[in-house]
């Protein structure tokens, strides 16, 4: 098995059914990850520990997500110099836009690269984490061209059926 090359991590188990979008979209690119749950509040030695050793386990990309008053992503971007990508996750009242001002607004200095909320997010924070390991790795630029041709020609197809149903 290949090492993984992208860490998931997310501060519920909760969390999951939306995270596993950006594992879906890893698989997809053929990307190696592994997945966990810790959280910055309730198990922070955890999360910080976490993210001190994330660098030495293989791992280039780490992709955070959390609800609520989500410090997650940015507790680990304290503690690691990776390139961390925060999901805001819609678990509140607040339907997410709680988790994406704390996911966004991490002061100068420690940036979180933040994402949509929810499932879109994950999905993105997917592709961001291939593009940035496209960066020193040739197949998987290409295989993220294969995709944006992919989406191109989706939208050709939406098109030609579109035309078809408003001039039968
Ligand atoms: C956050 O609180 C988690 O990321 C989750 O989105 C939210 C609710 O967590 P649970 O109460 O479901 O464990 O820390």
């Amino acid at each position: 098995m290949s090492k993984s090359l992208v860490s998931i991590v997310m501060g519920s188990d909760s969390d999951l059914e939306i995270m596993r979008e950006a594992g879906k979209t890893l698989d997809e690119f053929g990307i190696a990850y592994e997945i966990d749950v810790t959280s910055a509040h309730r198990s922070p030695d955890r999360t910080a520990e976490y993210a001190r050793k994330a660098a030495g386990r293989s791992i280039r990309v780490i992709i955070a997500g959390a609800g609520g008053a989500a410090h997650l992503a940015g507790v680990i971007a304290a503690h690691t110099t990776l390139p961390v990508i925060g999901v805001p996750i819609p678990s509140t009242s607040l339907q997410g836009m709680d988790s994406l001002l704390a996911t966004v607004q991490m002061p100068a200095g420690i940036p979180v690269a933040t994402v949509a909320i929810g499932k879109p997010g994950a999905t993105n924070a997917g592709i961001l984490a291939a593009q940035i390991i496209a960066l020193a790795d040739s197949s998987i630029a290409k295989k993220l061209n294969a995709y944006k041709e992919n989406l191109a020609r989706g939208f050709e197809e939406k098109s030609r059926k579109l035309k078809a149903a408003l001039n039968p």
